[in-house]
């Protein structure tokens, strides 16, 4: 195989990131859309590629990555090659990875189920997913208060990572008077040149 494909839902917040980020880089691809109506993730085909049976999925090569935190640290660390999005320093990666796992920790449970509840249809606490959206909101509002960006000066994989999923909240009906530096840190992530716009809802 050759080239690169990415597996994801048109909705899939975090199909979003990845096809942000390889924008970003300027690579080509293929974008294989699979429609979770009728259950194209469960199908043996593209189970074979990822057995949790969720996208995304990226193809490169002979290289099959699940998982979108994954992929993000497979292309930066493969295609950014001063890597001014996954900075080398110890304590800089270590700060990433802090916010990677947020992505799949308080984002997910907070803004991600949140937007999945109001719009897709999850089950789920509704309140309870608004009060967590909001707990997380005020912490990334106050580490936002003093840069512009998670890491500081410079945008980095966490910042993608950690973008679509709050910013789907807000669609949704989350409303971030409160929260001005998050407001700030939208506009700049949007104003960015290679920026692609998140999912309509
Ligand atoms: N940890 C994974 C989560 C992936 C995930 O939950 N994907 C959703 C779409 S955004 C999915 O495939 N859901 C269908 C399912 O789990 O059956 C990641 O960050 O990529």
């Amino acid at each position: 195989m050759s080239g690169i494909t990415l597996y994801s839902f048109s909705l899939s917040g975090n199909g979003h990131k990845i096809r942000h980020f390889l924008s970003i880089l300027g690579l080509k691809y293929e974008l294989k859309l699979l429609d979770p109506h009728m259950k194209e993730h469960k199908r043996e085909s593209f189970v074979a590629l990822n057995p949790l049976g969720q996208v995304p999925v990226l193809v490169d090569g002979d290289a099959v990555i699940c998982d979108s935190n994954a992929i993000l640290v497979y292309l930066a660390q493969k295609y950014d090659t001063n890597n001014t999005w996954y900075p080398e320093d110890a304590l800089l990666r270590a700060e990433v990875q802090k916010f990677l796992s947020m992505s799949a920790g308080e984002v997910l449970n907070g803004p991600n189920l949140y937007r999945g509840i109001k719009v897709i249809g999850k089950p789920g606490d509704l309140e309870q997913t608004y009060d967590k959206t909001i707990s997380f909101f005020v912490y990334l509002d106050k580490h936002l208060s003093d840069r512009d960006y998670l890491l500081g000066a410079k945008p980095s994989i966490a910042d993608i990572a950690l973008y679509t999923y709050p910013k789907l909240a807000v669609k949704a009906g989350v409303n971030l008077s409160d929260f001005p530096h998050i407001v700030s840190w939208f506009a700049r992530i949007e104003s960015a040149p290679k920026f692609v716009k998140e999912p309509e809802q």
